[in-house]
């Protein structure tokens, strides 16, 4: 081995030595609109008194089991992060193995009590109403998963989902993220629906407000790269660095 060769050997040892140990720390992702250029939030509610209106640019998503006067007048809210996997900067790789995924949102109104249920179609945040989704969301696993991924809170008028000292409220969405990277459920986020009886309506700050846009849904996922892929990408630097050698010689 020549000095060149040397080198060459030594520069790939070390190359391979740095990639390993990035590769293998866990990372942190965010996913807020206007954070790092991210704009996939989507949001929206469908209010069964107004059953004909869009609140996709609300500043707010309400979700209530008794908005308004009378009994039962129903709103449901809808949120949904797009653009999570993929191969790009700050995306989820499909490599990476998600450890916990948390949901972020400022609580504007206390109140009863929500189920959070994967959404099992697809919804346009500036279409969607109430009469669009024929009485709003049934979690009937066919509009939305029967079986919530998250529910806090009870079925009267109690003001049970309430924030931390800061407004900030947190949703543990780890099985969704799980789910949605894997390929056992297409990602249409989240139908939030209210308990039965619950009659307090929470309202959360939507992705669209202007004017407190760190106080929109914030997506924090953590994630630890595959161990097998880890392997295999040592491997391939490994044979870089020797065919590296061979030339040089
Ligand atoms: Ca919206
Ligand atoms: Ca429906
Ligand atoms: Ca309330």
């Amino acid at each position: 081995m020549n000095a060149k060769t040397l080198s060459l050997a030594l520069l790939a040892a070390s190359t391979l030595a740095a990639s390993g140990a990035q590769a293998a720390a866990p990372a942190t992702l965010y996913f807020q609109d206007g954070l790092n250029g991210y704009a996939g939030t989507r949001d929206t509610e469908i209010r069964f008194p107004e059953p004909n209106v869009n609140g996709g640019g609300n500043w707010s998503v309400s979700v209530d089991f008794d908005d308004g006067p009378g009994d039962n007048n129903p709103t449901h809210g809808l949120l949904a992060f797009d653009d999570l996997f993929g191969a790009g900067a700050g995306q989820i790789k499909p490599t990476d193995v998600v450890q916990n995924a948390t949901l972020r949102v400022y609580i504007q109104s206390v109140g009863s009590g929500w189920t959070w249920n994967e959404m099992l179609q697809p919804w346009d945040e500036y279409t969607a109403t109430w009469n669009s989704w024929t009485d709003g969301i049934q979690a009937d696993d066919v509009e939305a998963l029967a079986a919530p991924v998250f529910s806090d809170g009870a079925g009267n008028g109690a003001a049970n989902v309430v924030g931390d000292i800061d407004g900030y409220y947190y949703v543990d969405v780890t099985d969704s993220l799980k789910k949605w990277q894997s390929g056992t459920l297409a990602n249409n986020g989240w139908a939030i629906l209210p308990f039965v009886g619950g009659t307090n309506g929470i309202d959360f700050q939507a992705g669209d407000d202007l004017d407190y846009p760190l106080d929109r849904p914030l997506l924090t996922v953590q994630v630890v790269p595959e161990p097998e892929t880890y392997a295999l990408m040592l491997a391939g630097l490994a044979l870089v660095g020797v065919m590296a050698g061979r030339r040089a010689a």
